[in-house]
């Protein structure tokens, strides 16, 4: 059975970038093994005054102090620090965004989460989410799967008892679906988004959300439909980040035949002025993104 490193080598994947993502995917381990000590809350706030759970800042210091210790990265943001860390003496130029634990409000209900990452390369993190080498995400559910792509198309490998990924799916096609899932309440949402939801609604759309976007998203790249984190009346922007949720994932959806965007911008070319900006996010199949894109055009917030 094809192995993820069989897979890197034999889509002529560069050394550097190979070598990154099977140091990042070996991290799914001990990241798995730490859910049952660090249950709790962390007692700390990240840059948007969240709570921090304990895995949030576990995860987020493994995958760090790996990148770090690599020699690959030059550049690292990631959700749960404030700055941009520079590994100076890097001997690659890989650059880092990442949500090191999303759904971590879940941990304590033992439904799934997950790790976002995407990989640039020449060394800087502030690029449009186009310009990505690689995307990411391993999932921690009954069980540890990767999801990849380097920009051929997306490849889902599960990790085995002796912590080697394995091929589980090739090629994964996003078929339309009518799934879909939206964070917000409905008193907050805003008039384009509210008529998405009645119209999809009317056409047979069935919700399944379970507040971890990185499970809710896989769900959607497996069955087809939406998942939405919308704009909300007083909160323009949403919750979700451009660079750590909206932009690896974005790529995913795109390498499998969907597509991600705000309402209006495809937001794999948006430029970032912060890497902690947040954006409405709008991800799934290629025609829900039609819909949402039509009724955007035509209703006012
Ligand atoms: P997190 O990165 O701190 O986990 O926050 C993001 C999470 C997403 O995983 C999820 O879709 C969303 O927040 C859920 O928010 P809400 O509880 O408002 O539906
Ligand atoms: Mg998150």
């Amino acid at each position: 059975m094809t192995t993820l490193q069989d897979y890197l080598r034999a889509a002529g994947c560069e050394a550097g970038l190979q070598e990154l993502i099977e140091l990042i995917a070996r991290q799914a381990g001990p990241i798995r093994e730490a859910f049952i000590t660090h249950q709790s809350y962390a007692g700390s706030e990240n840059v948007y005054g969240e709570q921090q759970a304990a895995m949030d800042t576990w995860a987020d210091e493994r995958i760090i102090g790996a990148a770090r210790d690599s020699g690959l990265v030059r550049e690292l943001s990631s959700e749960e620090q404030e700055e941009v860390l520079t590994f100076a003496g890097a001997k690659q130029d890989y650059a880092i965004v990442m949500d090191p634990m999303d759904g971590s409000s879940l941990i304590q209900t033992n439904l799934a989460v997950g790790t976002i990452i995407g990989i640039f390369g020449n060394g800087s993190v502030r690029q449009k989410g186009r310009n990505l080498k690689a995307a990411l995400y391993m999932l921690y559910g009954p069980m540890t799967t990767l999801t990849l792509t380097i920009g051929k198309g997306v490849q889902i490998f599960a990790m085995d008892h002796e912590g080697v990924y394995r091929l589980l799916e090739a090629d994964v096609r996003m078929p339309e679906g009518t799934l879909y899932g939206t964070g917000g309440k409905r008193p907050e949402w805003t008039a384009p988004h509210t008529t998405f939801i009645e119209t999809i609604e009317k056409e047979g759309a069935k919700v399944r959300y379970t507040g971890s976007y990185v499970a809710d998203f896989h769900q959607i790249l497996k069955y087809g439909g939406i998942y939405c984190y919308p704009a909300l009346k007083d909160r323009p922007k949403g919750k979700l980040r451009l660079m750590y949720e909206a932009v690896p994932v974005g790529f995913i959806a795109e390498q499998a035949g969907g597509a991600i965007t705000d309402g209006t911008r495809n937001l794999l070319d948006v430029e970032p002025d912060d890497p902690h900006q947040r954006t409405p996010i709008y991800v799934g199949s290629a025609g829900m993104i039609r819909t949402v894109k039509e009724i955007f055009g035509r209703t006012h917030a």
